[in-house]
């Protein structure tokens, strides 16, 4: 679609979905009229960027069901995420809800490079979790072939990679590693796969090379969220160059996370969605908390969707040692990209002590790396941190669910054997 149709498109969606959020009148329908909106027909395009935002809070304070754009009786499934916060957040759907999810998931995997017949050996996990369910009907919608694995009892999954021939794996990042690793220890073979399809946590492109390493595939990363649908927001096509979003269906802004104004192609800010065609939980300008920079413009592919980068980290993972901010993920990109340690790491920061400490766990594949490490973690990020060398298979792995990269150390025993 060209740039100037799906902008006509947008537009007519949008007005739709403020009428939607003015006659439900819940909390978005209250906040449009306080900013003296009372229907579509008062909304310009370029009017988006003053509409109000929404947060995860809104769902909080207003659980379970409180934001419902429809009657309960519509609601034909419910899904949503744990919550590293403890809290959990959850989403409903309408049955167009769900065909417009399945549709959405057909697209990534189709931008995969999967078609009618493949088989997808998916190793999401299946539940209230978004993964598992929703690749599995994009799955069916897209004519493929679907092996809904779930996640853990890896041996398993080994056997059938050998046995059904998959040629699509999808999974989190971390996952497809420990599996790429589990065919290797088995002797098993995994020729079959082309492609992978990962995400639900970040991921950088040192760990994409980490994985096309060990499995026979070109790795791609898809992006989403229970709040917006679950996956299937955006995806990596073949090119592997950002991730195409489905702006037909969810509108995307990057701001400042600190002033909510908007910020430039290019720049990285705080991904905001707004969801135009739902039904059940339609959300106008939804702050994700992940941080990514958009780009417009042709991909080589020949998709005109707007684009995102990987994404840099979540507001909230944030770590601070010292001063110094760091996510995860940049830690992520010095220890992979020294060729110095195994693919897997845990971060452990250490609050027993009045300054905390920050612990890196990992796995050296030869000779002692831990000062060259602390020294180019420190050139690089400004961070620092003590490098803790571990037992090879002793950093744990992810089997079921997201990876965890960082965890506290309060009281009690260390959190990884062998810390100190
Ligand atoms: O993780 C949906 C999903 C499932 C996406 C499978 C991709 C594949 P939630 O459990 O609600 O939904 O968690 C959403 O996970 O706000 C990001 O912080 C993070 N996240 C999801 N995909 C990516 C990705 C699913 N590709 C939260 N890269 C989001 C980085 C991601 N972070």
């Amino acid at each position: 679609m060209s740039t100037d149709e799906r902008a006509a498109l947008q537009r007519h969606r949008l007005w739709g979905l403020v009428d939607r959020l003015v006659a439900a009148g819940g909390v978005q329908g209250r906040r449009l009229k306080d900013a003296g909106i009372g229907g579509g027909a008062d909304v310009m395009p370029a009017d988006l960027a003053r509409l109000p935002f929404s947060t995860k809070q809104d769902l909080w304070d207003t659980y379970p069901f409180g934001m419902l754009a429809v009657p309960r009786d519509q609601v034909a499934a419910v899904h949503g995420s744990s919550g590293t916060q403890g809290r959990p957040t959850l989403v409903a759907y309408t049955k167009a809800d769900l065909g417009l999810w399945a549709a959405m998931c057909a697209r990534s995997l189709s931008c995969a490079g999967a078609g009618p017949g493949s088989i997808v050996h998916n190793a999401y996990g299946y539940g209230l979790f978004t993964g598992g369910i929703g690749i599995h009907q994009g799955a069916v919608a897209l004519g493929a072939t679907v092996v809904p694995m779930s996640g853990g009892m890896t041996q398993r999954q080994v056997r059938m990679l050998a046995d059904l021939r998959p040629d699509v794996l999808t999974c989190t990042p971390a996952y497809a590693l420990r599996l790429g690793e589990a065919v290797a220890e088995a002797g098993a073979d995994a020729g079959s796969l082309k492609a992978g399809l990962f995400g639900a946590e970040p991921w950088t492109q040192e760990l994409r090379a980490a994985i096309e390493r060990v499995l026979p595939i070109k790795a791609m990363d898809i992006y989403g969220l229970s709040e917006i649908i679950g996956p299937g927001v955006a995806t990596e096509c073949l090119e592997q160059d950002g991730l195409h979003v489905n702006e037909d269906h969810f509108i995307v802004e990057a701001v400042d996370p600190s002033t909510g104004e908007p910020v430039e192609d290019g720049t990285p800010g705080e991904l905001v969605f707004t969801t135009p065609t739902k039904q059940a939980l339609p959300l106008l300008r939804y702050r994700t908390g992940d941080i990514a920079s958009l780009e417009r413009g042709e991909c080589a592919c020949g998709r005109t969707l707007a684009r995102m980068s990987k994404v840099l980290g979540r507001a909230d993972d944030m770590i601070v040692v010292r001063g110094v901010n760091v996510y995860p993920s940049e830690v992520e990109r010095v220890l992979l990209g020294s060729g110095l340690v195994a693919p897997h790491y845990q971060l452990v920061v250490d609050g027993r002590a009045p300054a905390a400490r920050l612990l890196v766990a990992c796995e050296a594949v030869a000779g002692d790396p831990r000062e060259e490490l602390a020294a180019r973690l420190h050139e690089t990020l400004g961070l620092t941190a003590e490098v803790v060398t571990l037992p090879a298979g002793t950093v744990p792995r992810a089997e079921v669910g997201k990876a965890v990269r960082v965890v506290t150390w309060e009281d009690g025993p260390a959190p990884l054997p062998g810390l100190q």
